[in-house]
């Protein structure tokens, strides 16, 4: 059977939101792959553990410490915004989107980011040892920059935790997240047809359900050969945390006959499902 899924990045976010001069809050969420792992909202004093392996590998004692970090980040960040926009002339409401993550790559080495957008456009990131404004950045992030990168001590710590501490406990959660990140659930398909596109057209859809993890491929066929004009939807969740796909086609209708769909899923194996368009009763 085909490798599952061996690369997983890992992903954290932080919302802030200033709403004026005295109310604010910040939450971050993070992923290893498309499994939520953590959750700090703004109301809480520690990092809660959304599965029972979110701890990866690290010692309690590891763990309690990136925890001070983090808490001693968030107080000083919101310290340090509201400090920015009083000297830059900002105006409130504010929102502000802090993503980083970290991608184990072959031979034990791994690649981080860490940018932030303000308003919802990218302001400044953290390239190597400093911090660099967007391109196209409002001016104001130049002298934001300039100011950042005098604090070596937080340049130290952000450096640490993007190629030390993050890769560190990736490659602990890759063990003690094993059985999880192996999951393989097959998915069952089926097809329907759509209203007309236009008369003396059919509108084929191929639906594919229950799947785990996230890729699949799916395509319309004659024979081997791949039809051309296959819409492929967006892959969207069940409620158990499985995935929805559907696969459309716009045919004439006598082109109908002799088309199939095929899906390919790890869980699979090489056993694809094929489902003929013939063999669909209710047209
Ligand atoms: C996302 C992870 C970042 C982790 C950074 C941790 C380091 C830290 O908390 N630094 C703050 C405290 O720094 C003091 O104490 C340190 C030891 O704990 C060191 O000794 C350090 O030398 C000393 O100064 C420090 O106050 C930082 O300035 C906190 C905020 C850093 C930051 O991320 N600022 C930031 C980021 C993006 C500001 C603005 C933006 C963009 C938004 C623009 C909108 C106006």
């Amino acid at each position: 059977s085909p490798e599952p899924q061996t690369s997983y990045s890992f992903r954290g976010l932080q919302i802030s939101s200033f709403a004026n001069r005295s109310w604010t809050r910040t939450d971050f969420l993070a992923w290893l792959g498309e499994l939520q792992l953590y959750t700090w909202r703004n109301e809480s004093d520690t990092v809660g553990f959304l599965k029972p392996w979110s701890q990866g590998t690290f010692s309690e004692q590891q763990w309690e410490q990136l925890q001070h970090t983090f808490q001693v980040y968030r107080r000083s960040f919101t310290r340090d915004i509201w400090e920015f926009v009083k000297i830059l002339h900002l105006d409130y409401p504010l929102e502000i989107q802090i993503s980083g993550g970290c991608e184990l790559l072959p031979r034990n080495t791994s690649e981080s980011f860490l940018r932030a957008a303000f308003q919802g456009k990218d302001v400044l990131s953290f390239q190597g040892m400093s911090w660099v404004p967007a391109p196209d950045a409002p001016p104001w992030s130049q002298e934001l920059c300039k100011k950042l990168n005098q604090d070596q001590g937080t340049k130290e710590t952000v450096h640490w935790l993007l190629h030390d501490i993050w890769p560190q406990l990736v490659r602990g959660l890759l063990q003690t997240g094993k059985s999880e990140l192996k999951k393989q659930v097959k998915p069952e398909a089926w097809l329907s047809s759509g209203p007309p596109p236009r008369p003396g057209h059919l509108w084929l859809v191929c639906h594919v359900s229950g799947f785990y993890p996230k890729p699949v491929r799916v395509t319309w066929a004659r024979g081997e050969q791949e039809e051309p004009g296959t819409q492929q939807g967006d892959v969207m969740p069940n409620a158990d945390s499985t995935w929805y796909l559907r696969v459309t086609l716009d045919v004439e209708a006598a082109e109908a006959a002799g088309l199939s769909c095929r899906v390919k899923h790890s869980s699979l194996g090489d056993q694809d499902i094929i489902l003929y368009w013939d063999h669909h009763s209710s047209v």
